[in-house]
């Protein structure tokens, strides 16, 4: 094969390689919905991440343009653009226009690589309407541009300058032939930067959005640790996050960990900057490690005796990040964020026993009160195994009456049936006269249901309102009801046992939640009238978008304070007829926002809740936390 030959059919696999990255978007980044859309930004991120974990930037920034564009920059050493000896084309196109080309696949010059699927961004470049890059290396300025993957202008010099910065420029926009719907979401972008930040110690990463002249910057010189402040910051704590790391030729791993006041467990865990959300080896020898861990030291101390704790024990109240970095990794399951490499597990368990080990023996105050935090977890956890059992054997037996305020429809089949839950026992009143018989259920609950997030087991299974949902439902054994809705009054109190209910069944039944079953109703906020005619409004922009089309003149609005404020009739009419109703779907990631919130409202700290409340004070009014 002689070099023309070669060169053309190097050109030749460009072109077959576009085309198939064009014709099957999704096989290289999962899909072209919102998800696979976001997914472009942090593949070109990632690459400037590389850069910075190799020591040559510490500067990144997000501009989302008011034309759909996205620009990232760095200030990094700049893609290479001298000519590359086998293609014949500068370094940069060949990055920009090669499949697997690049950083990702080239173990010599980046030891420990990101990237999701790790596809690199020529295939960023292959669906992007266009794309352009400028790089700034040796005090000159290159420029290159490509449209859906394919050069346009070759690499040329469009500045020369001895003060200039080094660093790469890129800014690609999604072709609207792929993606079907082009809206960036702030808070993605943000989580994902912030996210960056914390496990990248010292590089700063700003994020400006255009459309709304939105910014933010991040930069944690405390790495990991300060994430872990960021997430117990409306937590009680009982000591300082403890950190520990550890580096090997190719591989690293950093934890932080800290015990809080909290009953639940909170692990965020990192594969090469990656969130995997299915957790895998790291997540598995974590949690060995840490077992491991209080149990010996249990032992040693003398505090542990004749029982032993368990893993659950071992993490009630924990918040933790494990961030790994290795040379290849795998990742598996559903969503390709669970980490599959084997030898990550030892690795992982080991820095754990040992280095947690270490800090109980070198504060044995802090050891002290872990361990007996722990002790009380395992008593709990005895007493909530024995309510359990109760619970489920008197649901398998069928022994577990329905509750009194339940008033059942006469359907059988639980796919056809739906049931209320009401806040309330006069709001239940109207539903239970409003509503369809044959297929809705009521069950009004009395007043504020527990914070199951604020108790242990035990406590929240023998909770009366709780047990009343547990039976009413069937959850533990057949679900009785193939809809549940949640209806709750249009205020803060009702928002609060909205959350309250949800991260009960998070917690508690998150089958209901991921099977679809699980729905908030949308009663009106106001009523309005004009002479003989009644109209429901459901938001304030409803309101007004009404009130302007209705000449102001003798119309009465009347403002929902509560569902008991409505007739059976009006309640039907507006929230719970089929025909007329909208209910919405609950997703994990609502449960997730709304608990977030609530956890800063609730939480033991007040000032969070001050600023919470002060901020929101104008959409709030009847506020009662
Ligand atoms: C806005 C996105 O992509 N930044 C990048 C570099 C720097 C080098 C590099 C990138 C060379 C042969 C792969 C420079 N000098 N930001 C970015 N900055 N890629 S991507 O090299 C890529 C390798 O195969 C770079 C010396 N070595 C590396």
């Amino acid at each position: 094969m002689n070099e023309n030959t070669r060169y053309d059919a190097a050109n030749i696999q460009v072109l077959k390689d576009l085309e198939a990255v064009r014709r099957r978007p999704s096989m290289y980044i999962g899909d072209t919905d919102k998800r696979g859309l976001h997914h472009l930004i942090f593949e070109v991120v990632d690459n400037a991440v590389d850069e910075a974990q190799e020591g040559y930037c510490d500067k990144i920034e997000v501009i989302i343009g008011k034309d759909n564009t996205v620009t990232v920059t760095d200030n990094g050493r700049g893609i290479p653009v001298d000519i590359h000896p086998d293609q014949k084309k500068p370094g940069v196109e060949v990055i920009m226009t090669m499949l697997h080309a690049g950083s990702k696949f080239d173990h010599k010059i980046y030891k420990i690589s990101g990237g999701l699927h790790g596809v690199g961004v020529s295939v960023v470049n292959a669906i992007s309407e266009y794309l352009e890059v400028e790089i700034t290396r040796d005090n000159t300025v290159y420029h290159q541009r490509y449209e859906r993957g394919k050069v346009v202008s070759n690499l040329k010099i469009i500045n020369k300058d001895k003060s200039l910065q080094t660093g790469t420029k890129v800014t690609f926009l999604p072709d609207p032939e792929i993606f079907p719907e082009i809206q960036y979401s702030f808070d993605i972008i943000t989580e994902k930067l912030r996210e960056l930040a914390f496990l990248n110690k010292g590089l700063t990463v700003k994020l400006f959005d255009e459309r709304t002249e939105k910014t933010r910057t991040f930069l944690y010189n405390g790495g990991i640790v300060e994430f872990i402040e960021f997430l117990d910051k409306d937590k009680g704590t009982i000591h300082k996050p403890i950190y520990f790391c550890a580096q090997k030729e190719d591989s690293a791993c950093e934890i932080a960990l800290q015990y809080t006041d909290f009953y639940t467990e909170n692990i965020f865990t990192f594969a090469n900057n990656i969130n995997t959300k299915e957790g895998g080896t790291h997540l598995a020898g974590f949690k060995a490690g840490i077992t491991r861990a209080v149990n010996d030291y249990g032992r040693k101390s003398g505090l542990l005796k004749d029982i032993s704790l368990t893993g659950d024990d071992a993490r009630e109240g924990i918040t933790s990040i494990v961030a790994v970095k290795i040379r290849e990794p795998q990742f598996e399951g559903q969503t390709k964020t669970k980490l599959g490499n084997s030898e990550v597990r030892g690795m992982v368990e080991s820095l754990v026993y040992n280095k947690l080990g270490q800090y109980f023996e070198e504060n044995p105050s802090t050891a002290d009160k872990i361990i007996k935090k722990i002790m009380v977890a395992a008593s709990s956890r005895v007493a909530a195994a024995k309510a359990r059992e109760l619970t489920r054997q008197k649901a398998v037996l069928g022994t577990s009456p329905l509750p009194g305020k339940l008033a059942d429809c006469e359907e059988r089949n639980p796919e056809n049936r739906e049931i209320y839950i009401v806040e309330g026992d006069s709001a239940g009143g109207s539903a239970k006269q409003g509503r369809d018989r044959k297929f809705q259920a009521i069950l009004p609950l009395r007043g504020k249901i527990l914070n199951v997030e604020k108790a242990r087991e035990d406590k929240i299974l023998s909770n009366e309102e709780i047990k009343n949902i547990i039976s009413a439902l069937g959850i533990r054994s057949t679900l009785r009801y193939h809809k549940i809705i949640i209806m709750t009054d249009a205020d803060v109190d009702g928002a609060h046992i909205r959350t309250l209910l949800l991260t009960f069944f998070y917690r508690y039944a998150k089958d209901i939640v991921e099977n679809s079953h699980l729905y908030i109703a949308q009663p009106p906020l106001y009523r309005v009238k004009q002479k003989r005619k009644v109209m429901y409004v459901y938001s304030d922009e409803e309101l007004n978008t009404l009130t302007e089309k209705l000449e102001k003149d003798g119309i009465e609005i009347q403002r929902y304070k509560g569902l008991g404020e409505m007739n059976p009739d009006e309640l039907y009419n507006t929230t719970m007829d089929i025909e007329k109703r909208t209910i919405k779907l609950v997703t994990l990631e609502d449960i997730v926002e709304a608990d977030k919130t609530f956890t800063m409202l609730m939480g033991d700290k007040v000032e969070p809740r001050r600023q919470f409340i002060e901020q929101n004070a104008k959409y709030v009014e009847n506020l009662d936390i």
